[in-house]
């Protein structure tokens, strides 16, 4: 088996979100979220699915996390949820949602796992989206409260900080197509809603900072490469547009770019909502890629504003996840050319990649994800070859730990290293897992041997 090299000082770790593992809904005083009304309007449509109980998380971290330690995975990335801190607009902190998050983190610690927080991991309390959500420039005061909140209460304990996760994904499928919470639809939606998220990530980095100038800081961004279906001009000049908005829209600015808004007409009026003191980039200290695929895109003079079509993986006789996504381990590299045109690109981590299998193949109880073991072989190769050209990439977090609520498609798609059996919550190892396991225990063995070799 190979043991990939990437350094001694590179995190292992699995990611996961509030929503899609806590379960506890409505307990301890955890006020609603835009996912909690969303799932209950939905109910029928997605088959009774909800994340009521999700992997119940909320009772079972700390058998969780010791599957972490089983894989010998050394960090853990997880989000807090916003309305189980503070349940009730300009309300009290709910103490109850702070011993449970000092309790997750408590036990990283005392196992030696990393904490990795996200800030807002797509889970808006509904007080807000009453009066606008993230339409509304108010929540950027809303959201720096949270997060200093928590900054003062973890901050001793967690060094790393994520403030948004995927601003692109809760904007344009909340906000512009409605297929995510809060279900909002149209250009007159997602302007603003990307504007405030723009500002929002930059603003609580800085309020951050400004709590502690030593924690870490960094927010995550979908990276989606997007090519064009053919050389035709027309062809070209959509997949360039959709390349802005999947891959610029949100990291330029935070990087110090302007906002790529003449990339599509409509996209001006974004400006509306600019004021002259606005500070949209930060100087992080790292930013969190997250790449899933690629898209290949056709014009379409139909489609409004944007004329543009993404051409499914299916029609192009690609390989497909139970998402639909085009398999191609490769897509990474893209995303790494990209990250090279920064002139100042900082530490960077790849705060997720993944793939969602049925976990069909199963012989004596065991569940054996070849695929998912391949896919990750190869996503492991393209890190250590940008590694050794350069790129500053200072860890890899496995989505998910546990197959988990994939939001609006509920249970069905499986992106976790663990089953979850959703009547007994039993977990169980798949084949990956045991892979992370050994080739991280070999890893060891190896750096231990080179570093007694190198001292004696
Ligand atoms: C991420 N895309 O979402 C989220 O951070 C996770 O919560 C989610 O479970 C995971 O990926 C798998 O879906 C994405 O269209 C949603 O490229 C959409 C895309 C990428 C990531």
């Amino acid at each position: 088996m190979k043991a990939f090299d990437l350094g001694e000082e590179f995190h292992w770790g699995a990611a996961s979100s509030a929503v899609q593992i806590e379960g506890a809904f409505n307990i301890d005083g955890k006020g609603f979220n835009i996912w909690d009304k969303f799932v209950q309007k939905r109910r029928k449509k997605m088959g009774n699915q909800t994340h009521y109980i999700a992997n119940d998380f909320y009772h079972r971290f700390r058998e969780d996390l010791l599957l972490l330690k089983l894989m010998n995975l050394d960090s853990f990335r997880f989000s807090i949820s916003w309305s189980r801190i503070l349940p009730k607009l300009n309300g009290p902190v709910n103490q109850l949602g702070i011993k449970f998050y000092h309790e997750v983190i408590d036990e990283c610690l005392l196992l030696g796992i990393k904490p990795f927080v996200t800030l807002y991991h797509w889970d808006l309390p509904t007080y807000l989206e009453e009066i606008g959500g993230w339409t509304n420039r108010e929540i950027i005061h809303h959201f720096n409260r949270f997060v200093s909140i928590c900054i003062k209460e973890f901050g001793d304990k967690v060094e790393y900080w994520m403030p948004l996760n995927e601003p692109l994904v809760f904007t344009g499928a909340g906000y512009l197509l409605g297929v995510h919470a809060p279900g909002k639809k149209g250009f007159k939606n997602f302007l603003p809603a990307a504007y405030h998220a723009i500002l929002a990530n930059a603003e609580a980095g800085r309020t951050i900072k400004s709590l502690n100038s030593k924690l870490k800081v960094g927010s995550t961004f979908s990276l989606t490469p997007a090519f064009a279906a053919s050389d035709k001009p027309k062809d070209i000049n959509a997949g360039a547009k959709v390349n802005k908005i999947l891959n610029h829209l949100f990291l330029d600015p935070y990087m110090g770019m302007p906002i790529p808004s003449n990339s599509i007409k409509m996209f001006e009026r974004i400006h509306k909502y600019q004021k002259a003191e606005d500070q949209l980039s930060f100087d992080a200290d790292f930013i969190g890629i997250q790449n899933y695929t690629q898209e290949v895109i056709k014009y379409n003079p139909f489609k409004p504003y944007i004329k543009a079509d993404l051409v499914p993986a299916k029609k192009r006789n690609q390989p497909v996840c139970q998402m639909g996504w085009q398999i191609d381990p490769n897509s990474i590299n893209h995303v790494f050319n990209q990250l090279k045109t920064y002139p100042n690109l900082p530490e960077v981590f790849i705060t997720e990649c993944g793939i969602a299998l049925a976990n069909e193949n199963r012989l004596n109880q065991k569940v054996y994800d070849a695929e998912r073991i391949s896919y990750y072989e190869k996503v492991l190769s393209n890190v250590d070859k940008a590694m050794c050209e350069g790129m500053p990439i200072k860890g890899l977090f496995f989505w998910t730990l546990h197959d988990n609520f994939e939001w609006s498609k509920g249970y069905e798609p499986k992106f976790g290293l663990v089953e979850v059996n959703r009547t007994t919550q039993k977990r169980t190892l798949k084949r990956s897992a045991i892979w992370v396991r050994d080739f991280l225990e070999e890893k060891e063995r190896k750096e231990d041997s080179a570093s007694f070799l190198l001292s004696s």
